[in-house]
């Protein structure tokens, strides 16, 4: 132990923020991967000697802390039954979709909790033993949720933020978990737990409130010591956004812009291109999307060779059940709608399961005149904010859920219920016909918001909170 190096900054989550890639010539090698948190996270990685932990995204991998870029990234291995348990288990069969409102149904079993319980312990340990005395460790997401306490065990010395980028469900549903002490407790380890919107942070003082009867006068949670007084945990909303500038300097760039015309082109040259970017997942309103752009066509409102929707839905969780038999719905779905309307020389829906490099995306995003975000439930969607950085030219439509986190922020957007399908048939005929001026309007306001909350924006406002709220609680 006593030649381990430790940091006074380390970030926690299940990912490290690198995929492990084979050369051609057989040697492997790690690639960053461009996610906004790595972004949001880098100059305070840098600026504070900072460790990244995490599992490094591969089976039974025991690897020593490495460096990559600025970043000590410390791996933390998984066993492919752990893999099966923690994280396609009970992290993306239990816990997702009860998060987001049950719309698929969690399964509850007892090994996969003993897991989660399991690998928590671990990535808290792994955390304790590199953070600096006094460091501050930041935890994200759902699937370390025991993470904060454990840690606090261990090490008192430390300030601990936990960010959740999902959903806190309302505790009607919560309720169903029969862990639903141990995680509350789990989370309230931490000085400052980050969530995307004010309802989430509310639902989660409820829970506790419900369950502890813990007094919270808001964004304060009042946890008893066991020595007559209490510590304070803060439960707020921190809104998480993108790096508004590196969408913006793609989106300027000449190539990716000829790229757009290209997309254009190669669909037959329609009058509107929707759009809709997921990972497939059921809680992204990928089927709801289909299913009111086939009425469009039907009805003869649209009609195909005039406009055209591109469906990116980027492979996802393809070991879950619940996402195969998903997959198989929607590319059903497809089939059906191209099969009655396509032409040979025209595609009602261009299906797209792969993964596209950035540079793509961002030409999709400014080829798209209108961009459909319809989630059925969705902590914040990025996908939102990335379309308008990418709309510099203020042009486009964008059609939003009201059940997406963006939608607190993106009011200038047009909002849908998902469900209420004429509802959405019309938002995207308004969206089709809107006047130019019009987008531009609400284009530009749409454009000022996500500037203004930018990622960086996100994670120093939440770092100072986490600052603010240690220094009231005392040196621990
Ligand atoms: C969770 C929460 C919350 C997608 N396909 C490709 C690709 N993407 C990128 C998008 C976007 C990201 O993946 C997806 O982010 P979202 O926010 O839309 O959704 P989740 O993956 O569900 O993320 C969500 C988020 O965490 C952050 O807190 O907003 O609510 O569910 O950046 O562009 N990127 C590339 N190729 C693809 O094919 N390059």
């Amino acid at each position: 132990m006593t030649d381990t190096i430790h940091y006074d900054f380390v970030v926690v989550s299940n990912r490290l923020p690198v995929d492990r890639v084979v050369d051609p010539d057989g040697t492997a090698r790690w690639q960053r991967s461009p996610g906004g948190l790595v972004t949001a996270l880098e100059p305070v990685m840098r600026a504070s000697r900072g460790a990244w932990v995490g599992w490094a995204g591969q089976p039974d991998l025991e690897l020593a802390p490495f460096v990559s870029d600025d970043a000590t990234l410390v791996p933390v291995p998984l066993s492919p039954i752990e893999i099966e348990r923690y994280y396609e288990g009970f992290s993306n069969d239990t816990l997702w979709p009860l998060y987001h409102d049950v719309i698929a149904p969690p399964s509850f079993h007892r090994e996969w909790w003993e897991s989660y319980v399991e690998v928590n312990q671990r990535f808290a340990d792994a955390s304790a033993r590199v953070a600096a005395p006094g460091a501050t460790v930041w935890v994200q997401d759902y699937q370390l949720q025991l993470v904060p306490r454990m840690l606090r065990e261990q090490r008192p010395d430390l300030t601990i933020g936990f960010f959740n980028h999902i959903p806190f469900p309302p505790f009607g549903l919560y309720a169903q978990l029969p862990w639903r002490k141990q995680v509350i407790e789990g989370l309230l380890g931490a000085d400052v737990i980050g969530f995307q919107r004010v309802a989430d942070a509310g639902n989660f003082s409820r829970a506790v409130r419900r369950l502890f009867g813990y007094a919270t006068r808001t964004p304060e949670i009042h946890v008893p010591d066991g020595l007559g007084g209490h510590r304070s945990v803060i439960a707020k909303a921190f809104p998480i956004s993108i790096d508004v500038e590196s969408f913006e300097e793609i989106a300027r760039r000449p190539e990716v812009q000829e790229r757009a015309r290209q997309i254009r082109d190669d669909l037959g040259n329609p009058s509107t291109i929707m759009l809709g970017v997921d990972r497939l997942d059921y809680t992204k309103g990928i089927r709801h999307r289909l299913k009111a752009f086939g009425e469009l066509l039907r009805d003869g409102t649209l009609s195909v060779g005039d406009a055209v929707l591109v469906q990116v839905a980027s492979p996802s969780r393809e070991r879950v059940a619940a996402y195969m038999q998903l997959r198989d719905e929607i590319e059903l779905t497809v089939g059906r709608l191209n099969g009655t309307y396509a032409t040979i020389s025209h595609s009602a829906v261009a299906y797209l399961h792969h993964g596209y490099p950035r540079e793509e995306m961002v030409a999709l995003y400014l080829a798209a005149d209108v961009m459909l975000v319809t989630a059925l439930r969705d902590g914040m969607n990025l996908v939102a904010k990335e379309y308008v950085a990418c709309r510099t030219d203020e042009d486009g439509v964008l059609v939003l859920s009201e059940f997406a986190g963006a939608a607190d922020e993106l009011k200038n957007a047009l909002l849908v219920n998902p469900h209420d399908i004429d509802g959405l048939k019309e938002a995207m005929v308004a969206a089709v016909r809107m006047p130019h001026r019009e987008r531009t309007t609400r284009m530009r306001a749409l454009r000022r918001r996500v500037r203004d909350n930018d990622v960086a924006r996100w994670s120093s406002t939440f770092l100072d909170t986490l600052r603010h709220a240690n220094h009231h609680s005392g040196a621990r």
